[in-house]
């Protein structure tokens, strides 16, 4: 019996150990879960509130019945317990441009007039309507119109507070090249501006990214091709232009996604994917990277993606690495082939590591986003056919360490530029490092405003002293995220503080 039974149990015993392998390597790579409820609207656009909740804004959504009926839609989403509020839209924000004020309301510019018609040159029409999203009243609030309508302008909050905006279709569905910046603090628009000679060929979405000089960096990523535009550093005040060289692939850089690399203090921008969508030319697996503090900066190649993706969101983590997900290895005009992949990427080793697939596709009109807790929630999925409503949250794999998180007991709610402050933290660990992250809102693969900051600090009896840095180019005014990350990489979840 015995040597039977010896016989028997091996192989059991060697099972289970294989099983717990299997296991351990699964929980390393994070895990994907649909919430229960879809989203009542069709989230184009999303933008978290330091509120903690999640604007979801569709406007028309992209239906020419709901634009026929005047049915404009906004659902604002809180992630804790995955319910909506539905927010009265007075106008067609659809396609708008949107970045956050310092005060916390969001700023939504321009939007839609009309469908592809004879009259528009068979393009969308722009709208010149502004309105503020209040947080504290979940109610938009209308502001002064734009001398431009706009469909599918960038918007970008500068180190003074105002938000600049450029590009998109105009009234009449032609590209508009002039510029105009609304001022935080009257809440006017200023007079408008042409760009430089190098941005006579105005790309739609622009992703612009803010310079601790001030400057911007158009990075060369955009929606609906390039033309001749190429990426290169504007000074905004005096209008020149330095062409930033050396990127691959420059005509292929439709529907892809370009960020600041966490932390910001490093100034590089990362571009990663992209296509055309209306050429229709699929997809490329290429990245690049420029050091925009560089004498002469210079893109040059990084590493590809795992496979060919245009219309992938990239997301900014609070452990200081970045997390891509989702996207089409085609146009949508091209098959609509969804991409079900994601992965990390650390910019202290230039590397990525798989993780976990979705399993919701997100193609053109998708976004991702960060949640205050360390998750990441994605949004949307427009095929030439109907519109993906589910909403998928990625718990990233620092969420499935062993060791409890550390904690932010207790931070000052306002702080100011160049400011020392006391927090009180709980770790397992020597706490790694503090960062302010900016709330995302993304449409399109763009977002201006995503950013992470470094604070310097001192560990203290109870947890750390701060310095926040003082130059409002480097962390534009404003609610951001505080977290705290401890040795094991795993991250707190984020204190809400409000820059001025
Ligand atoms: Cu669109």
């Amino acid at each position: 019996m015995l040597p039977h039974m010896g016989g028997w149990l091996r192989p059991v015993r060697v099972a289970a150990v294989v099983a717990i392998a299997a296991v351990t390597a699964a929980a390393c790579q994070g895990e994907w879960r649909t919430t229960s409820t879809p989203s009542p609207v069709r989230a184009v656009h999303v933008a978290l509130l330091h509120t903690g909740k999640v604007l979801m804004v569709a406007g028309s959504g992209n239906s020419t019945a709901d634009f026929a009926a005047g049915t404009f839609t906004t659902s604002l989403w809180d992630p804790q317990t995955e319910t909506f509020q539905s927010v009265a839209t007075p106008w067609d924000a659809f396609c708008a441009g949107h970045a956050f004020l310092p005060n916390g309301k969001l700023l939504v510019a321009g939007g839609n007039t009309a469908y592809p018609s004879a009259a528009t040159n068979n393009a969308n029409a722009g709208s010149p309507k502004t309105y503020e999203f209040d947080p504290t009243t979940s109610s938009y609030v209308a502001q002064p119109d734009m001398a431009t309508a706009r469909w599918y302008p960038s918007t970008v909050e500068l180190g003074s507070g105002n938000i600049f905006t450029v590009g998109g279709l105009d009234a009449t569905g032609l590209r508009t090249t002039a510029s105009q910046t609304f001022n935080a603090t009257t809440s006017t628009w200023s007079a408008q501006k042409d760009p430089p000679g190098a941005l006579s060929f105005m790309p739609l979405y622009p992703s612009l990214h803010l310079l601790s000089d001030g400057r911007l960096f158009y990075s060369g990523a955009n929606v609906f091709g390039a033309g001749s535009a190429t990426p290169g550093i504007w000074n905004i005040s005096t209008n020149a232009w330095t062409p930033v060289p050396g990127l691959t692939d420059p005509d292929l850089r439709d529907q892809s996604m370009s960020l600041l690399l966490p932390p910001a203090q490093d100034q590089k921008v990362m571009i990663l994917g992209g296509g055309s969508q209306d050429q229709p030319v699929d997809a490329v697996d290429s990245t690049a990277i420029v050091d925009l503090k560089a004498a002469s900066p210079t893109y040059t190649p990084g590493p590809p993606l795992d496979t060919k993706k245009m219309y992938l969101s990239a997301v900014i983590l609070p452990d200081s690495t970045v997390f891509e997900t989702g996207g089409a290895s085609t146009t949508i005009h091209n098959g609509n082939n969804p991409v079900y992949s994601a992965q990390i990427f650390d910019p202290k080793t230039s590397t990525w590591t798989k993780v976990a697939s979705p399993t919701v596709p997100r193609v053109y009109h998708s976004s991702a986003l960060l949640l205050p807790d360390g998750r990441v929630a994605t949004f949307g999925g427009n095929p030439e056919n109907g519109f993906e409503m589910r909403v998928e949250i990625f718990k990233p794999p620092y969420l499935q360490a062993s060791t409890p998180r550390p904690t932010v007991i207790s931070a000052p709610t306002e702080v100011n530029y160049g400011g020392k402050y006391s927090l009180a933290t709980t770790q397992d660990t020597p706490l790694r490092s503090a960062v302010l992250v900016r709330p995302m809102a993304v449409t399109h693969s763009t977002d201006s405003g995503q950013r992470l900051v470094d604070l310097p600090f001192t560990t203290t009896a109870g947890g750390l002293s701060v310095t926040v840095p003082g130059s409002r180019n480097l962390t534009p005014p404003g609610w951001y995220m505080l977290f705290v990350v401890d040795g094991n990489g795993v991250p707190s979840v984020a204190k809400w503080v409000h820059l001025s």
